[in-house]
């Protein structure tokens, strides 16, 4: 079982001579974004942790094997090709066992990138208390991950709004989860600016948010760390059209009787659609901005844990 694990020159060689690495998780790609603009937004965002001075490490499961660091055609295919299964954590074994095809959810990429040594990540929007969870008890394993990840930064936008964000932000708070506002005192609300909700610790750099990390990991914390921006004003989404285009993806949702792992997949579609590619470019550019942003901080952190 020894190779189950392939990982890219280029990462290996940066691991050990302790400079910077950002893992890149895949499901946005696989599932979260269109074809070609999938594409374009993993290049991008492998462009823009290599602008900061940090080497990029998309994961996924490419038949059976996990994959630290795709080659160009490796992410292009995966991109492409439609077929590649959706990961969270638990779904690893049977896709390493029957040697599938999948993505990586934040869950999973977290898990693989910590085994590595790869302690900061960048994603979108973070999974979570779905909106119906009292009954459905529908609740993203990231929550549970990000609670045991031994200190790993997690860059990303909020929570993904389709969910509940309050109480997603509750049960960040029971698992030990520290919530960082990066230039700003609320949770950011994925494709939107403001949630309205407040953040209670706060940095303005990435020297400032690396100092927070080095303390979280000096502590022996067990929760991840996460590192939270709002996406770049020029591309967000209003609040009007995304709550309009939400309550309709929702009511849908239910109709459908969209279930599991689908349904985060499913509304994000919905909300595309029902922007007009709004949606799609406020998705796109805060990706981008927090895989530069998880660049800036893991040069940051290399620099203090010389
Ligand atoms: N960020 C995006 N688009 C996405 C995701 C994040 O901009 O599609 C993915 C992440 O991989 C996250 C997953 O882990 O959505 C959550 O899915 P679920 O709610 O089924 O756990
Ligand atoms: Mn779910």
């Amino acid at each position: 079982m020894a190779d189950i694990y392939e990982i890219a020159a280029e990462v290996k060689e940066a691991l050990a001579e302790g400079r910077a690495v950002v893992a890149l998780e895949s499901t946005l790609v696989a599932q979260g974004l269109p074809w070609p603009a999938n594409l374009e937004t993993a290049q991008g965002a492998e462009a823009a942790v290599r602008a900061a001075g940090a080497t990029p490490a998309t994961i996924a499961v490419v038949a059976g094997r996990i994959r630290v660091g795709l080659s160009a055609l490796e992410l292009e295919h995966l991109a492409r090709a439609g077929t590649f299964l959706k990961a969270g954590r638990r779904d690893l074994s049977q896709a390493v066992a029957r040697r599938l095809d999948a993505a990586t959810t934040v869950s999973a990429t977290l898990w693989i990138a910590r085994g590595q040594g790869i302690g900061v990540m960048a994603t979108g929007g973070l999974g979570g208390v779905h909106r119906e969870a009292a009954t459905t008890f529908d609740v993203s394993n990231d929550l549970d991950e990000l609670a045991r990840a031994d200190g790993a930064l997690v860059v990303c936008s909020g929570i993904k709004s389709i969910l509940d964000m309050p109480a997603t932000l509750d049960a960040l708070e029971t698992r030990g989860v520290p919530v960082v506002g990066y230039q700003t005192s609320e949770l950011p609300a994925f494709l939107t600016r403001s949630s309205g909700l407040a953040l209670e610790a706060r940095v303005e750099s990435a020297d400032e948010a690396a100092a927070l990390v080095h303390a979280h990991r000096a502590l022996r914390l067990p929760a991840a760390v996460i590192l939270t921006q709002p996406v770049p004003e020029a591309d967000a989404l209003d609040a009007g059209a995304m709550d309009d285009a939400l309550a309709s993806a929702l009511a849908e949702a239910r109709h459908q009787r969209i279930s599991g792992k689908a349904v985060t997949p499913f509304l994000l579609d919905r909300i595309r659609q029902a922007t007009e590619g709004r949606g799609l470019r406020a998705n796109q550019a805060l990706i981008l901005a927090n895989a530069r942003l998880a660049g800036d901080v893991a040069v940051a952190l290399a620099a203090s844990e010389d």
